[in-house]
């Protein structure tokens, strides 16, 4: 197994001393968002996760390895290339074996951040259950993973280009916690609110840090979901996003986008057809749950 891993010096470090580590995906880094602000927030979720007491590991599959934790120029190179596939579950051990480059979606940042002993994640948003998957069978590998393996996901919960009830369906029958972080409805990324009220809230970070220890001392695999809403003074107009997505939608069909190119032809659209504005909210919101991430971890970390 450790012949595929590679920690970076500040990884290894924190290992070595014990420190609270925050895992961090890089499809959010190569597919989700545009060259320069993909980098650009890349680096400063990075100081955010240290400025709040954890340490950051960006993750990717690099020359055979999967690296916990990114170089500058690691991450710029994620940010700038075109060549770097978006990496699930199913591609791991085919990029590894031909040594391409791949940028881990949470399903495979699970995976990765797991086998290095690193339970706690951040990022943006989750996949899930696309709008018509009863006809497409669009379901992301990402909730599967959540079934599964063991690493929290801090997000803003998941957007309304999915079917957020169906998603909700899903996590509940693979048995995964999705628990509101000072909120009692599920956010939906751009909004701070959903039509769709969770069962689990917690107040502060030590009631989730908690609650994940008492999972994994039981042995209940699989990950959590703790939902963060945007911030207010960045969360979008309801109406106006949901409109927006409806468009986009429509496009997406209209010119037959499927399978793993569909999150990212919506991610770019919607940015498109707001003018930058979702974009704007995107790295918001990103930014808040590494606040929140982080000390979950460093709470998380204390009570090992
Ligand atoms: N949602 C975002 N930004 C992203 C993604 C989702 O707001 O970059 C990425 C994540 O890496 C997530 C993946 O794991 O898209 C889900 O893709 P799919 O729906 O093809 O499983
Ligand atoms: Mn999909």
């Amino acid at each position: 197994m450790k012949e595929y891993i590679t920690l970076s010096e500040e990884v290894r470090t924190a290992k070595e001393q014990g420190k609270p580590i925050v895992a961090l995906e890089s499809t959010i880094i190569s597919h989700g968002m545009p060259y320069p602000q993909n980098v650009q927030t890349a680096r400063e979720v990075e100081q955010i996760i240290r400025d709040n007491g954890a340490v950051p590991a960006t993750i990717a599959i690099i020359d055979g390895k999967i690296k916990i934790g990114l170089s500058d120029e690691e991450l710029e190179m994620f940010g700038k290339s075109s060549g770097v596939a978006k990496a699930s579950r199913r591609d791991l051990a085919y990029l590894l074996a031909t040594k391409k480059l791949g940028a881990t979606t949470v399903a495979a940042t699970m995976i990765c951040a797991e086998l290095a002993d690193i339970h706690i994640f951040v990022t943006g948003g989750i996949g899930g259950v696309h709008r018509g998957a009863e006809t497409t069978m669009d379901i992301s590998a990402d909730l599967e993973e959540l079934g599964q393996t063991n690493v929290a996901v801090i997000c803003a919960g998941a957007k309304s280009i999915l079917d957020l009830g169906l998603t909700m369906e899903y996590l509940e029958t693979k048995g995964v916690p999705v628990i509101g972080y000072q909120t009692d409805v599920l956010p939906a990324f751009y909004t701070r609110t959903s039509e769709f009220s969770l069962n689990l809230r917690a107040d502060d970070v030590a009631e989730i840090a908690s609650t994940l220890k008492v999972k994994w001392d039981l042995n209940l695999k699989g990950g959590a979901v703790i939902a963060n809403p945007i911030p207010e003074e960045h969360a979008m107009e309801e109406e106006f996003i949901n409109g927006v997505i409806e468009t986009a939608l429509n496009e997406a069909a209209e010119r037959h986008i499927t399978g793993k190119d569909v999150t990212p032809f919506m991610l770019g659209k919607v940015k498109e057809l707001t003018e930058g504005k979702s974009l704007d909210a995107n790295i918001a919101l990103v930014k808040n749950n590494a606040v929140v991430g982080a000390k979950i971890a460093v709470s998380f970390n204390a009570m090992k």
